[in-house]
Parts: structure tokens; sequence; C-alpha cells
């Protein structure tokens, strides 16, 4: 927003001076990405924010991808030009866990008539890498244990958590991929019982936590023929107990537990084609699916959870971050503000929004949102057309058969 602060300054001569300053209004979306040292999950981080550098990558898009530490942002970057130039890899990260911030800043962020339409004006993107060797060994000392269970209660604002099944490993293992998918599963059941505890305050389940849990094949490339059906499936065949019992312990962390899905939704990811002394970085999987993914869906599920059971009203902001201003958006704000004025004015946003506001924006068919996007890119209006715009690429996705959405 370009909130005009007028600053009645009385001066000898009387004159006025009024005082401009910029707010830039920014939504914060949070995803945890789970993998076993050497999944990919530092290269893949890379291939995100060193792809949307590329001058290509920027001429064509609605926003910019901005690194809120510059230095992380280099060399996450040279990670990036170093296997697109020399076919190097970033080195080895045991044990680190790192969160990393982007800022989404929409382009033309100055047309002020626009600026002012809209809910908001940038999104934030926290991604948490959270070591799956830290499920895998016990804590060497207390304060090893302290520190992991401190790195996850930061990652636990996030909405969306991808759970990463490493490619090269389910190579390894072919023909017994349950050995390795179990252990995975396990690994992270058991992690997740050893910090238990300390999560809990007093033993009281959790309102924030990631409530969708996605089981993301890392490496892509390496599986031509694997689609994300022919994955689903074989977690399916070779570990179905293990996502249940995963399941299990997920509810027993959470406050209405009926709102999780475990084991439901399904995603390819390759950060690049790696063939022997070149990697291909223009040859990616699912990694622009990644800001659809942490953004919208769930909003997406927040409606069809509550198609299924009652969510109270002060429970919807917490579901899903952001939900109110989403639909906001893809609803468009006239007609949101409609929604709005029906309802009475108590509590957080959302709690003031029927459902039937949120639904409303959920629903929309491709063709209308199509439309709509056609429509906010010819009037520069970025965000209505960023967030359409990831409406498409979920649908798109899933035409593509790259990602599996939970049906339930
Ligand atoms: N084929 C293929 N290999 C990958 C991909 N991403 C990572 N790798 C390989 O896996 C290794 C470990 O990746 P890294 O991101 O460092 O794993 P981390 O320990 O989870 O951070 C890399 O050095 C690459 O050789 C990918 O998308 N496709
Ligand atoms: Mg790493």
């Amino acid at each position: 927003m370009l909130a005009a602060i007028s600053a009645n300054c009385s001066r000898s001569a009387g004159a006025t001076v009024t005082v401009v300053v910029a707010i830039l209004r920014v939504r914060e979306q949070h995803i945890a990405v789970f993998g076993g040292s050497g999944s990919g999950k530092t290269v893949l981080v890379s291939s995100f924010y060193g792809a949307a550098q590329e001058q290509a990558f920027l001429k064509e898009s609605l926003f910019h991808v901005i690194a809120d530490d510059t230095g992380q942002g280099n060399r996450l970057r040279q990670n990036y030009l170093g296997m697109k130039k020399n076919a190097t890899v970033p080195g080895i990260t045991r044990f680190a866990a790192t969160p990393y911030s982007f800022t989404i800043k929409l382009k033309d962020q100055d047309d002020a008539k626009v600026a002012k339409a809209r809910p908001f004006d940038a999104l934030r993107l926290v991604w948490h890498d959270y070591p799956g060797e830290w499920f895998e060994e016990e804590p060497t000392s207390e304060e090893e244990g302290k520190r992991r269970a401190e790195t996850f209660r930061s990652l636990i604002r996030s909405d969306v958590a991808l759970v990463l099944v490493d490619g090269q490993r389910l190579l390894d293992y072919a023909g017994e991929e349950e050995k390795y998918l179990k252990s995975l599963l396990w690994g992270l059941r058991d992690g997740l019982l050893r910090l238990k505890d300390d999560l809990l305050n007093e033993g009281k389940p959790l309102a924030d936590f990631p409530r969708i849990w996605i089981m993301a094949l890392s490496k892509a490339d390496l599986h031509p023929n694997l689609d994300v059906h022919r994955f689903h499936d074989l977690v399916v065949e070779k570990a179905a107990g293990e996502v249940a019992s995963l399941h299990e312990v997920l509810k027993g962390l959470v406050q209405i537990p009926e709102a999780l899905s475990m084991g439901e939704d399904f995603i390819l990811l390759s950060s690049a084609k790696f063939e022997p002394g070149k990697i291909e970085v223009t040859e990616r999987v699912g990694i622009d699916l990644i800001l659809p993914v942490a953004s919208l869906l769930p909003l997406e599920r927040l409606v069809q959870w509550a198609e299924r059971f009652e969510i109270p009203r002060k429970w919807l902001d917490r579901l899903a971050n952001n939900a109110d201003v989403f639909a906001a958006v893809l609803i468009g704000s006239k007609a949101f503000s409609t929604f709005l004025n029906k309802v009475p004015k108590v509590g957080p946003l959302l709690a003031k929004v029927a459902p039937s506001a949120l639904t409303a924006a959920v629903k929309l068919g491709t063709s209308k949102i199509k439309d709509m996007n056609a429509e906010a890119r010819a009037n520069r209006d970025h965000l209505t057309a960023t967030l359409t715009q990831f409406r498409l690429d979920l649908d798109q996705g899933v035409k593509d058969d790259l990602l599996v959405k939970s049906l339930k």
C-alpha cells in the first residue's frame, strides 16, 4: 500500500508538507521441506531461486523473487550457476537446517490506483529445510535435542510440508523400494514422537502445524517413466502401513486432527536434468508449482475440509494462513467485501467471512480463471494476475501428471 501520511507541519510561512511513505504490505507463507542428507534440498532451493534470476524469467514474469538476505541469495545463485556452467553441485550439508526467506515482489508496484485496490502487495515465502538425518539418528546431547526441537518449532507455521522421497535411493533399491520407503517414513514418525514432548505445551495439541503433508519425488529426472500416479501407486503398494502410522502420529500432535492430509497429495520434482558432465538447469520439473502449492493449496484444502466437517469460525485463520486475502484476490475485492458486509464484524478477519466466500473463490472454473487472468494482465493488476496464474498452474500440474491433489 502506498500510504500517504500527511504531516501537517506548521511552518512560519504556513505551508503544509505532505510526506508520502510507501509501506509494503507483505503476507507470509511458510513451507517445510523434509529430506535426508543428499535427497536434493539444497539443489532444490538453489534451482528455485537461481532460475528466477535468469533474464528470461525476469522479462516474462509478473514478479521478482528477491532473497531477503543478500548474502544467502548470492550463495544460492552461485550454486545454480555452478551447476549451469560447470556441472558442479553444491557442497554436502549434513545436519544443517536453514530457513530461506524470499520476497515475491510484484512488478510495477508503483501504480497507485491498482495498488490501493489490492489487499496486499507482496508475498514472502519462507522455506525451511529440515534435515532428515535428525529423524534417523538420536540426538547426541541434550543441547542437540533442544536445537532440533527449536528448529522444528520454527517451521510449524508452515501450512504445507514436503516429504522428499530421494529418487536416487529409489533407484538404488529398485525392486525392493519398500526397504527405503519404510525406513524414510518410520524415521519421520519416530523423530516426531521423540520431539512430541518438547513441541506440545503441557501436553496440549498444537493449533499451528503443517496440515498438508505432500509426498514429493525428488530427482524425478532419474525416473522418466514414472508419472505422479505411478509414484503414488508405488508409495501405497510398498508403504501404505507406514503412511497410515505417520498419519496417526501427526493426528496426535494437533487440534482438529480431521484437518490433516497425509499421504493424499503427491508431486514430482526435478531441479535440473543431471547427465554425465552436464547439468541442464532449464529442464526442471515441478519447481514452478512450489509457490502455487505453498499459497493456494491450503485455501483449497480448507474449503474441502469445511465441506466435510464443521470447522469453528475462529479456526479458519489458523488452518490456512492468508486464506482470506487470497480468496479476496481470486473473487475480486468488491465481491469479497459484499461477503464481508453480510456478516457481523467480530473476531479475526476470516471469522467474519462466511466460508461461502472462500468456497466461491475456490470453485471458480478454469475458464473463468483464465478470463480473470487475461483481464488482470491487461489492466496490469499483477497481484490478481499472479494468483489466478497460480491457480492455472495447479490445474496444469494435475493435467501434466506432476501433481495429485487429495480428493478428500
Ligand atoms: N538427477 C538429479 N540429481 C539431483 C537433483 N537434485 C540433486 N541431485 C543430486 O543429489 C545431490 C545432493 O543434493 P543436495 O541438494 O546437496 O542434497 P541435500 O543434502 O538434501 O541438500 C546433488 O549433489 C546432485 O548430485 C535432481 O533434481 N536430479
Ligand atoms: Mg543441503
